[in-house]
Parts: structure tokens; sequence; C-alpha cells
């Protein structure tokens, strides 16, 4: 199915050629039939020669429903220009065709009617002139009358080939349908219409509105119901968990993570500025209308902070509208996670970045890193090079970078914190500046390891039931540093003898002698509580400064005597070496 819009200055006969053309009455309210008026959109559709299938959105002209004609013209790749031959351009033909210029619409057909009035061949030329510089270029055109039939089959042609040369919308891309209408319907709940432009839906499918999820219930296309329908269609979605009250015209339903809504964005105008522009302007996307304030950033570049969350990607076409001058410009969304910007100059570095369109491997760069998801819903695709780590894409190069960085963070931990066996993964991944210590698995290669919530040098490192042990050990002699565990203490922890010699290896324990074990430091803490007693002095005296036994006593000393800490004098005292 295709989807096309109408457009054109009021009483120029959109709704009559609709009409013409479908057989049905797309002026739904009594108010419009009574008034000869289109106030909101109308909905129609048709068969052409072909078989192909024609769905038409007929908007208002009047310059006071101008913001459904937004609505109506939002979501539509193709638009049905009108203009009647016994008026010609008006002005709300100029801000129509302003409108589909700004939001960048490329496929359109000119319908000049009431040619029964007037001789259409004038307001042909000038409308086809008109429109050359615009998204819409060479339009083709055709004269009409929807009272006489007159070039209705030209009409019908003219779309077979408008519609012939439409681009094929993506299927699989992810679904967000703006709301142009929620109802309910007796026995059947919560329906909302929209023009599907990409995308799939059917029923049974989950979709997000706002941060709620609802459920497609059934679903209808051109009235009839079906089971899904892939875009360019107009759908009818019946919503399970869903009130009418808590949807309005506007809304999105969107596929599960796929848009991150978002309140601040950069842009880059289509064209101009020409003028200065406004301080506040109206964001239209879809059926959408939100609010925003604009900052100038350097030129074609702004910043704009929207009144509420809109869900955007990279590449969205905007419409920015000022409400008091009723003009128009089209602006394509660059960023929509931004840096802040606070040094002198930003502003301007960050437009001028833009305006180079840095693409997804300079943007994955600027990032480091981000979640893959995030990433993709924000629009970028994955650039080449990237790596995948959990949840987590990261800039090519980067888990190399830190991995290269990472034995000399290591190695500065250890010196710091000699009694630890390495810095734990947390503290890593604040100095790597990581979001998540899942992410050390990519950085922290051999010899290094993970090991119990630490890196660690793997070769000198212990296994982890070994390493618990040497901790407990370590713990009490933290306590009473001259306690060395006795044997049978030893063995209960299943520390035989190339456990302690790993320990000792890995500088977690000094082996002072067979079978006796204290904690690093103790050389130094030994001799500390040497220097409190008279020089020289005997074995009984030191084995009292430290509290201990004979048992750790006697080797201690030994051992002292052989670092020079101590020194043997010939009656078997000893003194503090120098
Ligand atoms: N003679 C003649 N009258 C026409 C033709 N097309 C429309 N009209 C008349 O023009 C008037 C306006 O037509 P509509 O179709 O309601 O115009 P519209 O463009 O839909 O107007 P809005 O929706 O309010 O912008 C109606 O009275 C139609 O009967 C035509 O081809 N020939
Ligand atoms: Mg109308």
């Amino acid at each position: 199915m295709d989807v096309l819009a109408t457009a054109g200055h009021v009483d120029h006969g959109k709704s009559a050629l609709v009409r013409a053309l479908t057989g049905m009455e797309p002026d739904r309210w009594a108010e419009e039939r009574r008034r000869g008026l289109t106030i909101d959109l109308g909905f129609a559709w048709t068969t052409l020669p072909s078989g192909r299938r024609l769905a038409v959105v007929d908007v208002p002209g009047h310059e006071r429903f101008v913001g459904n004609m937004l609505a109506g013209v939002g979501s539509v790749p193709a638009a049905l220009l009108v203009v009647a031959a016994d008026d010609g351009w008006s002005a709300q033909t100029a801000e129509h065709v302003a409108v589909l210029d700004a939001l960048g619409v490329r496929h359109a057909l000119l319908a000049v009617t009431k040619a029964d009035l007037a001789d259409p061949a004038p307001v042909l030329a000038d409308v086809r002139e008109r429109l050359m510089p615009t998204s819409m270029g060479v339009v083709p055109g055709v004269a009409v009358s929807s009272v006489t039939g007159e070039g209705l089959p030209a009409l019908a042609d003219g779309l077979e080939r408008l519609l012939a040369g439409l681009p094929a919308a993506d299927a699989e891309a992810p679904v967000r349908l703006w709301v142009d209408r929620a109802f309910t319907i007796k026995g059947a709940g919560t329906v909302v219409t929209g023009t599907l432009a990409a995308g799939t839906v059917a029923t049974g499918d989950r979709l997000v509105l706002g941060d709620r999820e609802v459920v497609v219930r059934g679903m209808h296309s051109l009235g009839e119901p079906v089971e899904r329908a892939s875009a360019t269609a107009r759908v009818a979605l019946n919503l399970r968990g869903l009130a009418v009250e808590d949807l309005s015209r506007g809304d999105a339903l969107r596929t599960p993570g796929a848009f991150r809504r978002t309140t601040l964005l950069d842009v880059a105008l289509t064209r101009g500025p020409e003028e200065r522009l406004p301080a506040e302007a109206v964001v239209h996307i879809g059926s959408a209308t939100v609010g925003a304030r604009l900052r100038p950033l350097d030129g074609a570049v702004l910043r704009l902070r929207l009144a509420s969350p809109l869900p955007l990607r990279i590449g969205d076409r905007l419409l920015l509208r000022d409400p008091g001058t009723r003009r128009v410009l089209g602006a394509d969304v660059r960023d929509v996670d931004p840096p802040e910007l606070r040094r002198r100059g930003a502003a301007r570095q960050r437009a001028a970045d833009l305006l180079a369109r840095p693409g997804a491997a300079a943007e994955l760069g600027r990032r480091r890193v981000v979640r893959a998801d995030d990433f993709a819903a924000m629009g970028w695709p994955v650039p080449d090079g990237a790596t995948l780590h959990g949840r987590w894409l990261m800039a090519p190069g980067l888990a190399d970078e830190l991995a290269a960085r990472l034995p000399r963070a290591v190695t500065a931990y250890r010196k710091a914190h000699p009694l630890e066996p390495g810095p734990p993964a947390e503290v890593v991944r604040r100095v790597l500046e990581l979001p998540d210590p899942e992410l050390l698995t990519a950085i922290v290669r051999p010899p290094l390891e993970l090991r119990d919530g630490r890196v660690v040098d793997g070769a000198s490192a212990l296994p982890s039931d070994v390493q618990q042990a040497v901790d407990r050990i370590r713990t009490s002699l933290a306590a009473d540093p001259f306690a060395a565990p006795e044997a049978g203490d030893l063995t209960a922890a299943g520390l035989g003898v190339r456990e302690l010699a790993a320990a000792v290896r890995s500088g977690q324990l000094v082996r002072i002698a067979e079978g006796i074990y204290l904690a690093p430091g103790i050389e130094a803490e030994a001799r500390l509580r040497l220097t409190t007693i008279p020089q020289p002095f005997t074995l009984s005296q030191a084995r009292q400064a430290w509290g201990t036994s004979r048992r750790v006593a006697v080797p201690l000393m030994e051992w002292l005597d052989r670092q020079g800490v101590t020194v043997r004098l010939p009656d078997n005292t000893r003194r503090l070496g120098t």
C-alpha cells in the first residue's frame, strides 16, 4: 500500500478531489460537512487501475488548522498538491509547500482543480515553476474537475507514476507509529490510527508508549481486519493495557528499546538561516508537536531543549515552526545525546564537528564505551573495528590501548598496597574510566588475570582456596605479627610446602625457617621492638619484646642475624646492626 497526503489552500477542492478519486467521504465530522470545511484529518482509500492500493490523508487548508495539516503530512512520503484553477497560488499553498519542503518531501503530484471554472494552464505553469526550487523539484501536473470528472483518469495515471517512483519503505526497521487518532470502539477498547512509515506491526506485538508496554490485540488496515501490516501503510491498532485517556495525537508507539526519548538534541538546519532565529519554536515530527528552546551553536547548527521528551534518532527530519511568523525550517537530528558545552569556544567546535558529519566511528571514538543497544537506539550503525563486550560497544583500538596501560597500573597499585595480591576490579574500572567492571574481561590479558574480584599477575597469583587460607593467616598476623601459625594450623588450612612456597613467591608471606612463616614487613617490626630494649640484649629479652615463644624467637633471631638487622656478639648477646 502507498500513502500520500493532500496539501493546498482552503476551498481549493482537496476533499472534493479525494471524494472523486476514492468514492469515500474524507470529512468525518458533521460540522465539517455542514460548513464545507475540513477541520481535522480525513482518511480515504482506493484501488488504482493497476491494482495498487492507495490511502490518502486529507488535510485541512484553513490557516487556523495548520497544526492538523502538519500532523497529517508528518509521516507520509508523498504529497498531492491541490491548487484551484480560478484562484491560483495562495497563502496556504505557499505555507503547505514550505512545510513539505522543510520536511524534505521529494515526491509530489500537482492537481489544478476546478478546471471547469477557469483555464488551468496558467496556474499549472506558475505552480510548477514555484515548486522547482523546493525539495519536490520538477512536479508533474494534471488539470481536473471534481464536478465534471474531467482529468480524473489522467490524475489516476499521474498517481500510478508517482507511486511507482517511491523508494520502498524498510519493513525490517523498528516501528515508531505516530498516533494521529485515538478512540474507543464498544467491545474492542482503545484503538489508535497512524501512518506506518517504516517497519512491520503484527497482532500480538509488544510496543511501548512512553515507558509503558502495550500489546496489539488486533488490527485493521483500510477498513479490513489484518494480522500484520508493513510500511508504508495506514493502520488502526486495538491496544490492550491502555485507556483512551492515556493516549493522544503525537504519541508514538515504538518497538521496545529501539528509540531513546530525549529532551536535548543537536540539529543542523537544512538551509539558512537567512534571518535571526527565534529563541523558541515548535518542533514537529510525525504527528507530534513539542515546544523547544533554540540555542544556536554556530551557523546552521542548533541545540534544542524540548519541553517534553520525544523518541528521536540521528537522521530524523524535524520541522521547526515559529507560530508567530508562521515561518518553518527543516532540521536534521545529528545527536540525541549531545555533550555538555562548558568551555569557551565549545559550541563553535561542536557545530564544526557536527557539520563535518562525523559518522558512527568518530561518534563511538568520542564516547569510548557505550551500551550497544543505546548506541543503536540513537540511530548509529555499528562502526567497523568496534568491539562488542557483553552489552558494551568499545571504540576501535580502545581495548588494546587499555590492556597496554593495565600492567603499569597493577604494578603501581601493588607497590602502594604490598599486602594485597592486586587491585580490586572496581579500582581498575575507575582508573581506566570504564562504566562497568564487566568490561575488564576484555582488557585483562595474560599474564594478568581476574581472580576473586581482583586483577592479579597470573604467574604469581595463588589459586583462590589457597589465597583465602593465606588471607586468614595474614589477618591473624596483622593482629599479632610474631604469632607464626603452628604446623598443625597450616596443614588444617590446606597449606602444604608447595602452597606456602607459592605464597612466599607472591610476596604475601615470608619464610623465616622451616615451618615458620610471618608476614612481609616483619623485619621492620622486629627491629622497631628491639630499639625499645637496652643494647646488647639476650635472646630471652628479644623474645619478650616480640611477645612470642622460643619456637618463633630462635629462628627469627637467626634470620635477623642473616639479614644484618642484628649482630651476634662473642658472649652470645646481640645488638642492632647499623
Ligand atoms: N466547480 C467546481 N467546484 C469544485 C471543484 N472542486 C471542489 N469544488 C468546490 O469547492 C468547494 C471547496 O471544496 P473542498 O473540497 O471542500 O475544498 P478543500 O480544499 O477540501 O477545503 P478545506 O479542506 O477546507 O481546505 C466546494 O464547494 C466544492 O464543491 C471542482 O473541480 N469544480
Ligand atoms: Mg477539505
